[in-house]
């Protein structure tokens, strides 16, 4: 066996001459043996390679004192995770709630400007039609010259038009759509073979296809 220049006997050497002859015993391969890492707290855990004993499990338990598992991460994680949904949740709901008010109220300014337009319009057509709808040449809504020629106007989502020709762009009107129905009717006790006296005008304002707001108003012709 060599021995050093002490006179001491070469562990190192005795080892890997060991090694050789009988195999290499787990303690031969420790100095070489890399490092592995606690990736949570970033202690030294344990060198590969070493035998799991009794030292190393509690080497191994002091090491780990103070940091966390996997699964105690996780259920930390989730515990934050719904800490944090339900203090968020309820600014978003008032949030939503907030637009919601703002659409309707949005609809309605739209309905009440649309029922107002109709009605400065002429109860009849200076044609003498009482067909609803518009006529030949009112193919535009400017070319309206009474009530009844709204019937069947439209404006799809993102098209709605203000009295003053202005498309509507705000936020609250997104989704928004509008359309009319004018129709003449007659009350009890009328001649219906007589002109029609009453106009039956509805706006709707819809949103997403679904009614938001609809106004109604019978129209009586004092001609
Ligand atoms: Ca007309
Ligand atoms: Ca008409």
């Amino acid at each position: 066996m060599e021995r050093s220049p002490h006179g001491r006997t070469n562990k190192r050497a005795a080892a890997q001459e060991a090694a050789e002859r009988y195999g290499s015993p787990a303690w031969a391969t420790k100095q070489a043996a890399p490092l592995r890492w606690c990736f949570l707290c970033g202690s030294r855990a344990e060198r590969l390679g070493r035998g799991v004993g009794v030292e190393d499990e509690m080497t191994r338990t002091r090491r780990h004192v103070g940091g966390f598992t996997l699964a105690e991460a996780v259920l930390a994680a989730a515990v934050l995770a719904m800490t944090v949904s339900a203090i968020i949740l309820p600014f978003s709901a008032s949030v939503m709630n907030q637009q919601a008010e703002a659409r309707i109220t949005m609809a309605t300014c739209l309905a009440e400007e649309m029922m107002e337009e109709i009605l400065s319009k002429p109860f009849r057509d200076p044609d003498g039609s009482s067909s609803p709808g518009p006529e030949s040449g009112e193919s535009a809504r400017d070319d309206f010259d009474n009530m009844d020629d709204y019937h069947g106007y439209s404006e799809s989502a993102g098209g709605i038009i203000s009295s003053q020709q202005a498309v509507i762009t705000d936020p609250a009107a997104t989704g928004l759509s509008r359309s009319v129905s004018v129709d003449y009717v007659y009350v009890s006790g009328q001649d219906t073979s007589a002109d029609p006296t009453f106009l039956r005008v509805e706006v709707k304002v819809l949103y997403r296809g679904q009614d938001a707001v609809a106004l109604t108003r019978l129209v009586y012709c004092l001609d």
